[in-house]
């Protein structure tokens, strides 16, 4: 297992096929509770969920092996053109679950970095740190594509946040924010 995508099969939204360089090389049902398990290698992996055909409404357990050399171990959600909404409820600092669209849950953990990019359409992005502060090496990328798109930075309970910051980036739309708490940053 190197890269690999998840995807709906574009011809038959009950099927989730799994790609390697562009070649289908397992499928699954979609819409159903057994989860899609993806274990990595000790080289770098990264794990495409595309959510371009429809929602891969399908439980999905990733674990990247830990590898944290760039560009290590990755998730990344590939949002629809239509307006999306992406749920990121890390469990412990280095792992979370993913809710896309009201999907079933996707887990990632040891993995470098997880991106969602939103594509078109007016996006949301929730981090919900209640549970614990995400703490990982590439932190989480948040690509809004066009429309008008919301990140929010959510914590109902738990340790308390002891310091924030926003840093406005140099391009229209860019920007970090990091949030430092018991847990980590
Ligand atoms: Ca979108």
């Amino acid at each position: 297992m190197e890269n690999i995508l998840i995807r709906v099969n574009p011809h038959d939204s009950n099927e989730i096929q799994v790609l390697v360089e562009d070649t289908v090389v397992a499928t699954y049902a979609n819409n159903s509770a057994s989860a899609i398990v993806v274990v990595g290698s000790r080289n770098n992996n990264s794990v495409t969920v595309d959510e371009t055909w429809g929602v891969v409404n399908t439980p999905i357990t990733y674990d990247g092996g830990g590898e944290v050399g760039v560009p290590g171990d990755r998730m990344i959600v590939l949002g629809s053109n239509g307006d999306d909404v992406l749920n990121l409820t890390p469990t412990t600092a280095n792992s979370a679950d993913i809710s896309f669209n009201g999907s079933a849950l996707y887990s990632f953990a040891n993995i470098r970095k997880f991106s969602f990019n939103g594509g078109a359409g007016n996006d949301e992005m929730t981090v919900d740190s209640t549970a614990s502060v995400l703490n990982i090496a590439g932190g989480v990328a948040y690509d809004v594509g066009s429309g008008f798109d919301r990140l929010n930075l959510a914590q109902t309970g738990g340790a308390a946040a002891t310091s924030d910051s926003v840093a406005i980036g140099a391009t229209h739309g860019s920007g970090r924010s990091s949030i430092t708490a018991a847990g980590g940053t």
